[in-house]
Formats: C-alpha cells, sequence, structure tokens
C-alpha cells in the first residue's frame, strides 16, 4: 500500500530549505503532496496561486511530489487524501514549541495520521521565507538562498533591476 505524505506549509515563497525537507521527504515516502494552507498569523507577500506555480516550477525533478492548495484545516485535508503522515521540518529550538502544539491539536483532530520531523540541514538551519524577503525587499544577495526562479518572482514583487 502506498505510504501518502503530506507537508504544508505556507511556502511564502519555497527556498531551498523547503525543497530540502520536501526532497528527503519524498525519498522516505511514496506520494508527499506540497499542500499551500493558510496560517493566520502570518500575511502573504505571495498569492496562493504564484506559489502554488513557484513550487510547481522547483519540484519538476521529483516525481512522487503533487502540488496541492487546501482552505481549511490541515487535519481535515490529511483525511481528505488518506495521508499517513504530516511532514514538518525543525530548524531550531524556537521551532520546537510551536510544533508540538500543531502536532498535538493535529492527532485530536485526526488520529489517523503521525507528525514526522526533518532535522534541517545546517546549510539552511538559518532560513526562513520571512529572512529571505527581507533580504530581497532591501536588493541583498539570495542566490543561495532560493532557486533562481523564486529569486526572480522575489525581484519582481520588489520591483527591484537585476544585480
Ligand atoms: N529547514 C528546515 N525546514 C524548514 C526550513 C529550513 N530552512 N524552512 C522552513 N522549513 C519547514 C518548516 O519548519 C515547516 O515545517 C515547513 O517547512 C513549512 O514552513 P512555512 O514557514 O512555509 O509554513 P508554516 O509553518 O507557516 O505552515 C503552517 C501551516 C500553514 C501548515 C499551519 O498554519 C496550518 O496547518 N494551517 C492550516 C490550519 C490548521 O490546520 N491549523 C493548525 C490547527 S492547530
Amino acid at each position: 500500500m502506498a505510504r501518502i505524505a503530506v507537508c504544508p506549509g505556507s511556502f511564502d515563497p519555497v527556498t531551498y530549505g523547503h525543497l530540502d525537507i520536501i526532497q528527503r521527504g519524498a525519498k522516505v515516502f511514496d506520494e508527499v503532496y506540497v499542500t499551500v494552507l493558510n496560517n493566520s498569523s502570518k500575511d502573504s507577500l505571495f498569492t496562493v496561486e504564484e506559489r502554488l506555480e513557484l513550487i510547481k516550477e522547483v519540484t519538476t525533478h521529483i516525481p512522487n511530489v503533487k502540488v496541492d492548495t487546501f482552505q481549511g484545516l490541515l487535519a481535515d485535508y490529511a483525511r481528505n487524501i488518506n495521508a499517513d503522515a504530516i511532514i514538518r521540518g525543525l530548524r531550531a529550538v524556537s521551532d520546537f514549541e510551536y510544533e508540538m502544539q500543531i502536532t498535538s491539536m493535529n492527532r485530536l483532530l485526526n488520529e489517523k495520521v503521525e507528525t514526522f520531523f526533518i532535522m534541517t540541514n545546517n546549510q539552511y538551519s538559518f532560513l526562513s521565507s520571512s529572512i529571505v524577503k527581507e533580504v530581497a525587499k532591501y536588493n541583498g544577495d539570495i542566490s543561495e538562498l532560493v532557486p533562481e526562479r523564486v529569486r526572480t518572482a522575489l525581484l519582481a514583487k520588489f520591483q527591484k533591476p537585476e544585480k
């Protein structure tokens, strides 16, 4: 039986940190749904459609990845797609408290789904979409942080000339 996982996030926009987690998850699970959901505590720069398009473009080399979006609870989405697992990335201790809270809540809402944590790659342990947006906004070099397609999308958002 195929093992299905969902890798949920805001992905605003997708970074090399996300991509690393997605790739490593895709080696373990048969199908990985990379799904854009709403995080009510974050304002987004990219529309959901833009985020989906960028994720699609940077995951074309991973055959068992599907890109999707959902309005509502992650626990309900996981039930809809019959997911066995939720994949989350862990960077620093600061991630832990929030992750523990949502993992417990998701388990209460959907007892079938287990959350699996993948430890960040040291190279990307400091990396977040927020940091990338901040650096891009002031025309800093983000070429080591996001795929080229995402870099140009960010530059276009902030309407900065190419460096
Ligand atoms: N290295 C490793 N992992 C990373 C890195 C990195 N450099 N950067 C990001 N990640 C991981 C994150 O830890 C996370 O696991 C994943 O990648 C996505 O990150 P973000 O920041 O894009 O996404 P989040 O954390 O904002 O996503 C939160 C959700 C949208 C999943 C959450 O709010 C949600 O489930 N919303 C739907 C409503 C719901 O069900 N809420 C929870 C009920 S309590």
